[in-house]
C-alpha cells in the first residue's frame, strides 16, 4: 500500500487504532507539545495525535507524533502494524536492493489550490504556529522536506536534494533554517555562496509518510531520495514542479513554500531543544525569504515533538539510520551482519560481525567512522560477534560483560569530527570517538579464556514452537 499524500495515511492510522482525534478544546500552548511529549510514552504501540479544536485558531489542524512509535512506522511502509523493530529493519534492507526507482511527474497537485505571493504572504496566516519546549527560541518547522539543486550541476537529478532541516519562523514572510556542515543542503549553498548567488529552495509540509523517512534519511550526496521513495513504497514516487523555482516536490504535500536561502547572510537563531535532548544555544544561521506559498484549502500542519528520548525523532530517524551504514559497511566487510544505529541518530552504533582474523572487529568499527554519516554522527561504536543480535540490548550487554577487556578492547580516536550540536564535544564539531570491540578474540589475538561459548540446545527452536502453541490455546 503506498500513500501519495499525508492525508490518506491518516485515514489508514484511524482504521488501525492509530489515530487519536483529541476532540476537547486545547490551548496551542503547552497543550499540543506536552501531548506530543507525553504519547510516545505510551510505549511501541502509541497513536499519531490530531488536533482540530484547538484556542484562538478557526481553523487549525494539526497532526502530531504520526511517525512516533514502531507500528506507525510499520504502517508507513505498508507492513501489518504489530511488525517487530528488527523485522521493519531487514524489510528496509530488501526494499532499498529495488533502489533507484524514478518517481512520475504528475498533474493537478492538491498543493495548488491556493497561493500567495510577495509581500501579501504572511505565513502566520497559513500555519497554526506552536512552540515545542520551553526553552525554544522561537515557532519551528521541523517536519518539512527542503529540496534544492546542486547550483553547479542543476539538471543533475541525482545531485538534487531532500532533507529534513530544521527552521525557524523569524517574520511574516522570513524563515532561518541550520545547514549541518555534513548534509548536502550544506555543499549547494556553499556553492551558491562562491558564485555570489541566492540558493532557491523548495519548503513541503505535510507529506506522505515515506518521504518524510526519505529525507530523514542519510543517503550519499549523488543519490536521489525520491528514487529511494519509489523503492519503498514499492511504487513510483509521485512529484510535481514547483511553480515558482520549478522544483521536484511531492505532488501530495498540503504546503509547499518556495523562496531562496539568501547567499553570505546570517542572523541569530535558536535555541531549540533538538534530537540530542539538549538545547542548541543562539547561533548565526541562514536567512530564507519567502517568495510565494502554495497550499491545500485546510491544510494540515504537521509537527513533530523531540525531546528526552524516544519521541517520534527517535523512531522517525531509526530504520533509515541503521540501513545506510549496513550497506556502506556491507560493501567493503561482507563479514557484517547487522546495524543497530537508532539511538540518537547513530551517536551510539552497534554492529555484529564475523572475523576474518584478530582485529578485525576493530577495523569494522574504524570504517563506521569513516562512513559519510559516521564522520558527522557515530561518537561510539559497540562490535559485537555475529551471533549476537545489535537489536537486542541484554545480547549487547552480555557482550559488553564478557567480551571485553579495557586494556585491549578499547579504541579511542581524538579530535574527529562530529555535527555541532552533539554536546560532549570539548569544542562544538570537534570530539574524541570510541570503538569498543565486544567480540571474541580471533587468532592470532589470543587474549581472555573464553573456552567453549554455551549455545542455544539445538532442540530450543521446536520447543519455542511448542510453547507458543500450547499459549495460543
Ligand atoms: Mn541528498
Amino acid at each position: 500500500m503506498a500513500y501519495d499524500d499525508l492525508r490518506s495515511f491518516l485515514e489508514t492510522l484511524d482504521k488501525e487504532g492509530q489515530l487519536q482525534r483529541i476532540t476537547e478544546q486545547v490551548m496551542p500552548e503547552p497543550d499540543i507539545a506536552a501531548a506530543a511529549n507525553a504519547v510516545p510514552r505510551l510505549g511501541d504501540q502509541a497513536p499519531a495525535l490530531y488536533f482540530d479544536n484547538v484556542y484562538g485558531f478557526e481553523r487549525a489542524r494539526i497532526a502530531m507524533n504520526v511517525h512516533g512509535s514502531w507500528a506507525n512506522h510499520a504502517l508507513a511502509l505498508g507492513l501489518p502494524k504489530g511488525t517487530g523493530t528488527k523485522e521493519q529493519v531487514e524489510e528496509f534492507i530488501r526494499r532499498w536492493a529495488n533502489f533507484p526507482v524514478k518517481p512520475e511527474y504528475r498533474d493537478n497537485p492538491p498543493w495548488a489550490e491556493n497561493t500567495v505571493d510577495g509581500e501579501d504572504i504572511n505565513i502566520f496566516d497559513i500555519l497554526p504556529l506552536i512552540r515545542l519546549n520551553d526553552g525554544d527560541g522561537g515557532f519551528y518547522l521541523d517536519k518539512a522536506a527542503v529540496v534544492s539543486k546542486d547550483p553547479d550541476d542543476p539538471t543533475s537529478t541525482d545531485k538534487q536534494n531532500v532533507g529534513v532541516y530544521r527552521i525557524e519562523v523569524k517574520g511574516k514572510r522570513k524563515l532561518a533554517l541550520q545547514p549541518v556542515p555534513m548534509h548536502d543542503i550544506a555543499q549547494h549553498l556553499r556553492k551558491a555562496e562562491e558564485k555570489g548567488e541566492d540558493l532557491p529552495i523548495a519548503i513541503t509540509l505535510g507529506n506522505d509518510p515515506v518521504i518524510s523517512i526519505v529525507a530523514a534519511t542519510p543517503m550519499e550526496y549523488d543519490q536521489n531520495e525520491y528514487e529511494l521513495a519509489g523503492a519503498l513504497r514499492g511504487a513510483p514516487a509521485p512529484i510535481a514542479r514547483s511553480p515558482l523555482n520549478d522544483l521536484p516536490v511531492p505532488w501530495g504535500s498540503e504546503i509547499v513554500i518556495e523562496g531562496v536561502i539568501e547567499g553570505r547572510k546570517r542572523e541569530i537563531e535558536g535555541p531549540f531543544g533538538e534530537f540530542t535532548g539538549h538545547y542548541s544555544g543562539g547561533r548565526n544561521m541562514t536567512v530564507i525569504r519567502i517568495d510565494k506559498i502554495s497550499y491545500r484549502t485546510d491544510p494540515i500542519f504537521e509537527h513533530l515533538y523531540l525531546g528526552m528520548p524516544w519521541t517520534e525523532i527517535d523512531y522517525l530517524m531509526a530504520a533509515n539510520t541503521c540501513v545506510p551504514l549496513y550497506e556502506q559497511l556491507k560493501k567493503d566487510f561482507p563479514e557484517v551482519q547487522a546495524v543497530n544505529a537508532s539511538y540518537t541518530h547513530g551517536l551510539v552504533v552497534i554492529v555484529s560481525t564475523k572475523k576474518r582474523y584478530g582485529g578485525f572487529a576493530k577495523a569494522v568499527g574504524m570504517r563506521v567512522l569513516t562512513t559519510p554519516h559516521g564522520l558527522g554522527y557515530a561518537a561510539t561504536v559497540i562490535v559485537v560477534d555475529e551471533n549476537v543480535d545489535p537489536f537486542n540490548l541484554p545480547q549487547v550487554m552480555w557482550a559488553l560483560s564478557t567480551k571485553m577487556n579495557p586494556s585491549g578492547d578499547l579504541v579511542v580516536v581524538p579530535n574527529l569530527p562530529i555535527l555541532e550540536l552533539a554536546p560532549q564535544a570539548n569544542t562544538p564539531g570537534i570530539v574524541d570517538k570510541l570503538i569498543i570491540d565486544a567480540t571474541t578474540p580471533a587468532p592470532p589475538d589470543r587474549r581472555g579464556n573464553y573456552g567453549n561459548q554455551v549455545a542455544d540446545l539445538p532442540e530450543m527452536g521446536e520447543w519455542i514452537t511448542k510453547l507458543q502453541q500450547l499459549a495460543a490455546k
